[in-house]
């Protein structure tokens, strides 16, 4: 018989009823719950009773000799053997990923926890290596790792948003002009040929708001002197379009062969998986970008990876968006808060 069996016992007072619960479950009965009754069952006792609720597992409580007179023995034995084998070859499946894990009890419980949050295994065992036994070093050892920047070094000059499609350019860089007006510094805006009704649409009613410019960049060729026009005189934000981002990395090196006057920054959506994010910043890491900025936050399910691309793009952080509403859903987050971030919010 397997599974978990719940029964009532009744006594006149608590010992009694345990004690009938004892003859009949065993010592692993696990009592459930107690209560007082009146009278008894069917008027058995004149006075009150007492009656307990206890279960039994019936699956762990198998006495030996009903193992054996089932020919449990064996099969138990073979099982064992069984699981042995499957972890000797999960060991050396593992043991390519997992090179030098060789770490106490305290630190494979950091260990799994950075995992879990999709922290990579090869950093994760860097980490766990540099922290001690507890939480708190971690995370202390993460947010050392972190890099914030934050925007104050855009507000002189100003910004360009680079990256795939949808990953929040032209969100971002709405929320980061009202970051900027808010500070009472004027804001340009310029974007490259982007022809969408609702970008265009959404820009001008921008410029309304902030009373900024706007300026609709056809060919990239125009940039340098429309950048070097404005340049310390307003905080210059560019937004490009994100399905040839590449190109226009490209285009920039070439035009502007001494360097780019403004910060390039590499938006990254961080709900998006690790491997398409790094073959994306893979491809365009060369071309001297900046500052990242991580977006959609709120949709993402855990941020190992914030940790994953500070430390693999090697770039300091401008911001992190946490919903799609502008001008309210960014933050300049602090190293200490992205190591919470990272850890999964302990
Ligand atoms: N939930 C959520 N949605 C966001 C966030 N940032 C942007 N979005 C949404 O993501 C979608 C794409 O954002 P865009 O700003 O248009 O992305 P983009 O990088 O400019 O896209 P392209 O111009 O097509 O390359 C829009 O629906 C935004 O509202 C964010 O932080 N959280
Ligand atoms: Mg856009």
């Amino acid at each position: 018989m397997e599974g978990m069996q719940v029964k009532k016992f009744v006594g006149q007072t608590f010992k009694e009823a345990m004690e009938a619960v004892k003859k009949e479950f065993g010592p692993d009965a696990i009592i459930i719950s107690h209560r007082q009754i009146k009278n008894g069952p069917l008027g058995m006792f004149k006075k009150d009773a007492i009656e307990v609720t206890a279960a039994i597992d019936k699956t762990v409580a198998a006495s030996p000799d009903m193992v054996s007179t089932s020919g449990g023995t064996e099969e138990i034995l073979r099982e064992l053997k069984g699981l042995r084998d499957e972890i000797g070859f999960l060991k050396e499946t593992l043991r390519p990923v997992v090179p030098t894990l060789k770490i106490g009890k305290e630190k494979r419980g950091l260990f799994n926890l950075l995992i879990r949050q999709g922290v990579e295994t090869q950093l994760a065992i860097v980490l766990i290596e540099r922290s001690r036994e507890n939480i708190d070093s971690l995370k202390r050892v993460i947010s050392n790792d972190m890099k914030v920047q934050g925007i104050s070094p855009v507000e002189e000059r100003g910004m360009i948003f680079l990256g795939p499609p949808g990953a929040g350019k032209t969100t971002t860089l709405s929320k980061i002009a009202h970051m900027i007006h808010s500070k009472k510094r004027p804001v340009g805006i310029m974007t490259l040929e982007d022809n969408r009704i609702s970008t265009i649409a959404h820009f001008k009613e921008m410029s309304r708001t902030l009373h900024c410019s706007i300026r609709s960049v056809r060919n990239i060729s125009e940039l340098p002197k429309l950048i070097y026009k404005e340049i310390g005189r307003v905080s210059l934000l560019i937004d490009t379009p994100g399905y040839d981002f590449k190109d226009t990395l490209q285009g920039l090196a070439e035009i502007f062969p001494s360097g780019f006057p403004l910060k390039k920054c590499f938006v990254m959506d961080t709900s998006m998986n690790d491997q398409s994010a790094l073959k994306i910043w893979e491809s365009c890491a060369s071309y001297g970008i900046d500052t990242i900025g991580f977006t959609k936050l709120d949709l993402a399910t855990h941020f190992g990876s914030l940790y994953n691309m500070s430390i693999i793009t090697g770039r300091p952080l401008s911001f992190m968006t946490t919903g799609p509403d502008i001008p309210q859903d960014i933050r300049i987050p602090s190293p200490d808060f992205l190591a919470s971030l990272v850890v999964g919010g302990v």
